[in-house]
């Protein structure tokens, strides 16, 4: 069902100029500055006086910089929800203070807050599917006989976490040859993935296969895995999603099987769907972005618009 003002959400009437708030979780990685800085380049096209804050990792924070945005009279919130549950009430009182919000590429827990009803609509991509993919370009490219697999998890917590970990494991488990050794967070961090790449090679020194949930924490364990003496592309096989710079050149260069995108440029779409709703026009609960997959057939053309 498409949601519209009329459904009782916020209301949102078209002016010249929004005031509007982009409540950023963090900026500890490429992706999350990518993201920040595609809102900030809207802003002015988009008629946008923005008031951006930045939560340093903290889902707390996050809550609080919500609550300041609405004391200061938001007209709209962007909100980027680090976790799935602590970011409800952030939620809610946007809700209650009568502020059209829309989610931007993570969601929350959708047993209490639902789209059309507690905020307009969730920008972003599917994570399931971007995990489910990754898997079976893993099944179709992986030479061994028996898969180890070790998972570097996102952000405890978060949604893209939770669903790129359901949408590989999920294919895996119907593999009887493909056996997940160990799956723990490194936090979506390029450092946080080394450290736990290192520990975990100390435990699975058999690993043939690491599938990160981003692109950073992939990095990570390719250096993990190189100071071990291991050749990753050769003997270790990663897999990863988002599509960084870093990520495609490592494709390139041999260290890296597959990466599926999970763009972080959300603020042209951000405004067209602010527009659309201020304009009366229904929005989709979901606004879905379509992720390519990035190989060795691709990485080379596509590295100069990476981030
Ligand atoms: C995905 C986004 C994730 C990226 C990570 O939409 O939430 O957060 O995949 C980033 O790189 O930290």
């Amino acid at each position: 069902v498409s949601v519209a003002q009329a459904d009782g959400l916020p209301p949102l009437e078209q002016k010249d100029t929004y005031t509007v708030g982009f409540a950023q979780m963090e900026s500890n990685n490429p992706w999350r500055i990518a993201e920040t800085k595609s809102f900030h380049d809207t802003a002015e096209s988009c008629g946008w006086n923005l008031i951006a804050t930045d939560a340093a990792g903290s889902a707390a924070k996050q809550v609080a910089d919500v609550d300041s945005m609405i004391a200061q009279g938001i007209d709209v919130l962007f909100l980027p929800p680090r976790e799935e549950k602590p970011l409800i009430p952030a939620v809610m009182k946007a809700r209650a203070a009568g502020i059209p919000t829309f989610l931007i590429d993570r969601s929350v827990d959708p047993a209490v807050a639902k789209p059309g009803e507690h905020f307009v609509s969730f920008l972003g991509s599917d994570f399931i599917d971007q995990g489910r993919r990754v898997a079976e370009w893993t099944l179709e490219n992986f030479e061994g006989e028996q898969g180890i697999i070790v998972e570097l998890e996102g952000t405890t917590g978060s949604s893209p976490a939770n669903d790129r970990r359901k949408g590989f494991d999920d294919v895996m488990a119907q593999h009887d040859n493909m056996t997940i050794v160990a799956s723990q967070t490194g936090d979506f961090a390029r450092d946080m993935g080394r450290q736990v790449m290192e520990t975990l090679l100390q435990a699975h020194p058999d690993v043939n296969i690491v599938y990160a949930h981003n692109d950073e924490m992939a990095i990570g364990a390719i250096q993990a895995l190189e100071l071990a003496g291991r050749k990753p592309g050769e003997d270790v096989l990663v897999v990863s999603i988002d599509g960084t710079r870093d990520a495609l050149q490592a494709i390139i260069d041999g260290k890296m099987g597959v990466t599926v995108e999970s763009s972080p440029f959300f603020g042209p779409l951000a405004c067209e769907v602010m527009n659309k709703y201020a304009a009366g026009e229904t929005i989709e609960p979901w606004v879905q972005v379509q992720d390519r997959i990035f190989t060795v057939d691709n990485a080379a053309e596509n590295i100069d618009a990476a981030y």
